[in-house]
């Protein structure tokens, strides 16, 4: 911890509202209690773990029971945010998988009330040992808006003198009640990368249900809407300056496989992730900034 819960409190703390609080493993983590929602950022990964808006009382956000808690560790759930690289490193089999943002213990910048929600800023610089794995400066700079919906914001600044290109996601893992009786629409007609048992290239018809292990790439989407008929519940996911949609449910087998990932826990969640990755990578000069951004909204399903 980069510095002592007390002078975080006393330089960012929102009385009754926000306060750093030691969390899961002792890591730093803002908590935010308002009258339309709570949730939880932790300074480890920028990563949020929790959003629970007053309409909903529920978690809108899945986070496993086996998460490991450690600073060397990715959290198994919530918003894990994927930079510079998607999935594994092209070329370095050793390098963390998602890059290396989420591993990372980032900076609180500030705590704010913006309209009926409190805005939480965090961010994060290149330094010596993140240049040995992606030879380039950067800041990475993340709002989370924890309000009636959520929105979060993340910037990237080249910091160096030469143009570089990234992958970035917010790797949304959202609660549902049973996967089986969950289906995702407004991806109807758009082409993805099936990467289940090596990458094929195929065309979405109509909404998605989930029968399988699903592990796709959808180029070229806009918003996309999760109906949990088993709760009632539809979570709209919409977004800015994000060209692909990736959607995940790892089923029984490749459940198994995750020490962080309860065994039957695959049923109650569904990974509906912004990003930019493959072919939509982001080419960004020098001094330039590029800003993706995620809103959730939840609705009760109408019959
Ligand atoms: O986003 C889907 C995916 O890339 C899957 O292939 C699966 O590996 C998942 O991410 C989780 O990755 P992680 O590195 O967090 O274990």
């Amino acid at each position: 911890m980069n510095q002592s819960l007390d002078s975080y409190n006393d330089q960012f703390g929102v009385d009754g509202v926000a306060q750093v609080v030691a969390g899961n493993g002792d890591l730093p983590a803002v908590v935010v209690r308002s009258p339309v929602a709570q949730g939880t950022i932790y300074l480890h990964g920028g990563q949020v773990s929790s959003w629970i808006p007053a309409s909903a009382g529920t978690d809108v956000l899945f986070v496993s029971r086996q998460a490991i808690w450690r600073p060397d560790r990715a959290i198994r759930g919530g918003i894990p945010v994927c930079f510079p690289w998607f999935g594994a490193h092209p070329a370095n089999p050793k390098a963390p998988s998602h890059g290396f943002a989420r591993l990372r213990e980032w900076r609180l910048d500030s705590i704010a009330q913006r309209g009926d929600a409190v805005a939480v800023t965090v961010d994060h610089s290149s330094d010596a040992t993140s240049r040995e794995l992606w030879p380039h400066d950067f800041h990475l700079r993340l709002c989370v808006a924890f309000g009636a919906s959520l929105q979060v914001d993340l910037t990237v600044t080249n910091r160096g003198r030469e143009t570089f290109s990234f992958e970035e996601a917010l790797h949304s893992y959202f609660a549902v009640d049973d996967i089986h009786s969950t289906s995702l629409s407004g991806l109807d007609g758009a082409r993805y990368l099936d990467t289940v048992g090596g990458i094929r290239e195929m065309q979405q018809q109509g909404d998605i249900r989930f029968e399988t292990e699903t592990d796709r790439i959808y180029l070229a989407t806009g918003g996309a809407t999760i109906t949990d008929s088993a709760r009632g519940r539809r979570i709209v996911v919409n977004k800015k300056n994000s060209g692909n949609t990736v959607v995940w449910n790892p089923w029984i087998a490749k459940a198994k496989t995750f020490a962080d990932l309860g065994d039957d826990e695959w049923t109650q969640m569904l990974c509906v992730e912004t990003c930019n990755v493959r072919d939509g990578a982001i080419v960004l000069d020098a001094g330039q900034s590029h800003t993706m951004t995620v809103s959730v909204a939840v609705s009760d399903q109408v019959a």
